[in-house]
């Protein structure tokens, strides 16, 4: 295997501690506070999960303890899509088993919760775990999406523990892989057995956040390599002074990562899809908006600019919504009949004689590849594929056309070429910055502590992330308390609730203070890469989003 140099340098990074943790495994004590509820639907939630519920906050501070010596035996999971300090997760448990008792054991599901019911795994070794340390990435293990949701597949879970001889599972996930983590802290305890479950929040989408998770890891590394990108295309745009930019990114339903990059860059125009939800704005209003801004842009001299759209985006939009929503049922109920159809002319007459005539005709009016991306097949979770459609191209069609009526009309003469960009992919993967190298190492040392207290169906949680690491507060969040009952495939499920952009927050308030000038003015920011060694305020920054949130 050849190492960048800087892949041999992030070895040696040593990621840092709160200050409570740094001190001997012994002299770390845990304080728990009151009983706890869940955010909605509390009595519910209390049958669903009669075991687990309500359980309090857990805090680790100086102290003593005569537990982090066990030897304990533990599994973990990576959980959905990449992000960046996975294998950061990874060492710190890693090491605080080790630092704990030398013969404690981590095992590592390959592949994601498959690796569990399959009983596909590896034992992490100092070597193995050396190689990985500060890398971005989930290929140390890997991962993957499969839902632990039958009966079989929870008594295939609880079997392969057992076999293992396992303390714990530690699942490091997003808002529905928590979700599961919590139901099975419960089926463990329900079947007699004292095997421990532990999350530890994971997504670049930061949509797994709340009063006690300030942010989900990932976050950090992904809006930074993404601000990097779109400061470049800026100054390209500024240089070149022809092109508009259309830029996807990532972020599946939440606006969160759009909405940090436009705070780090001054795009002239960033769609939130939170707002276009509330004001229940159409897509040809949003399209006459964009053009609005060209047309003002153009008339100043300026036929270029930068616009970021969220990947969900299509989601938010009323009548997309509704839409996809008859699509979701639609494909799930007669996915039967569905299947027979084998040419696209088929499947598209087939369901828009099936939608309802509103809905049939938004889909007959989208261009074919966008019905084609419609009707791809949903995730495991009963997600549509937000990734994989082509919003940016949609728009900058919609727009061209939007102009030439303007042009004909006579209200428009400049010049407008488009370009389309979707960045996702390209930030889950990236060396996790100084932030979320130490706060995944330290999310990581906080669940050892917490199997080692003997804890289950609990959130790993590092607080008061404004603030240096050491200054952080490391804890446990029960899992119950960041749940309600949802609506999924047609009946009441309880999941840990979604954090969307709130439109009253900081972070957008700011946006809000600034965009109009940004939109006609060009204000572009270049925050370049993101840079590992150096002064603290270039290199330990958290994001503008949690700065202004915890402000
Ligand atoms: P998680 O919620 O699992 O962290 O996934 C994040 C994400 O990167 C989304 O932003 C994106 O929509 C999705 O994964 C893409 O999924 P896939 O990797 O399966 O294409």
């Amino acid at each position: 295997l050849q190492l960048s140099p800087l892949q041999k340098a992030r070895y040696e990074y040593q990621p840092k501690l709160p200050k409570a943790l740094q001190s001997d495994l012994a002299s770390i004590s845990v304080e728990f506070g009151a009983a706890t509820e869940a955010i909605a639907d509390q009595a519910r939630l209390k049958e669903l999960f009669a075991k687990t519920y309500g359980k309090p906050i857990a805090s680790f501070t100086s102290g003593s303890n005569d537990v982090s010596s066990k030897l304990l035996r533990v599994g973990v999971i990576l959980s959905g899509g990449q992000a960046p300090g996975g294998h950061n997760v990874i060492a710190g448990i890693y090491d605080g088993l080790k630092k704990g008792n030398p013969e404690s054991v981590l095992i590592g599901f390959k592949g994601g919760p498959s690796g569990l019911l399959e009983k596909d795994y590896v034992e992490i070794t100092d070597s193995f775990m050396d190689e990985y340390r500060n890398t971005g990435g989930f290929d140390m293990i890997g991962s993957g999406r499969t839902k632990i949701s039958t009966d079989q597949q929870f008594a295939d879970s609880l079997r392969v523990a057992k076999e293992l001889q396992l303390n714990a599972v530690v699942v490091i996930g997003g808002d529905d892989s928590n979700t599961n983590a919590a139901l099975l802290a419960e089926y463990f305890i329900q079947e007699g057995t004292n095997i421990q479950v532990i999350g530890v929040p994971k997504t670049i989408d930061g949509d797994l956040k709340n009063e006690y998770i300030e942010t989900s890891f990932g976050f950090d590394t992904a809006v930074k390599t993404y601000a990097e990108l779109i400061g470049n295309i800026g100054r390209d745009a500024n240089s070149a002074k022809k092109y508009w930019h259309f830029i996807k990114l990532m972020g599946r339903s939440a606006s969160h990562i759009a909405l940090e990059c436009a705070l780090q860059t001054r795009p002239n125009i960033c769609l939130i899809s939170e707002e276009i939800a509330e004001k229940k704005q159409t897509l040809e209003q949003i399209v006459n908006s964009i053009a609005d801004t060209v047309v003002t842009r153009s008339s100043n001299g300026e036929n270029f600019g930068l616009v970021l759209i969220p990947e969900g985006l299509i989601e938010f939009i009323p009548e997309m919504n509704e839409l996809i929503a008859q699509l979701n049922d639609l494909l799930a109920k007669e996915a039967a009949e569905y299947e027979k159809l084998s040419s696209f002319e088929d499947q598209t007459a087939w369901v828009i004689s099936k939608l309802s005539a509103a809905s049939g005709a938004v889909f007959k009016e989208l261009p074919a590849d966008i019905q084609k991306q419609l009707l791809m097949d949903r995730d495991p979770h009963g997600n549509v594929q937000v990734s994989r459609i082509e919003t940016e191209k949609l728009l900058i069609g919609m727009v061209e056309k939007r102009l030439v009526e303007l042009q004909k009309a006579g209200s428009y003469s400049g010049k407008f070429s488009a370009l389309n960009h979707f960045f996702g992919y390209e930030g889950r993967c990236a060396f996790p910055s100084n932030f979320d190298a130490d706060y995944c190492y330290s999310l990581g040392y906080t669940a050892f502590l917490l199997i080692a207290q003997g804890l289950t169906g609990y959130l790993s949680s590092v607080r008061n992330l404004d603030k240096p690491a050491a200054e952080w507060q490391a804890g446990g969040i029960p899992l119950t308390m960041m749940m309600n009952m949802e609506q999924r495939h047609g009946s009441a499920k309880p999941v840990i609730r979604k954090a969307l952009v709130e439109l009253d927050g900081k972070p957008f308030q700011e946006f809000v203070k600034h965009r109009q000038i940004w939109a006609t003015q060009t204000s572009y920011v270049f925050p370049g890469a993101i840079q590992y060694y150096g002064p603290a305020e270039v290199c330990d920054q958290p994001t503008i989003t949690l700065g202004l949130e915890r402000s």
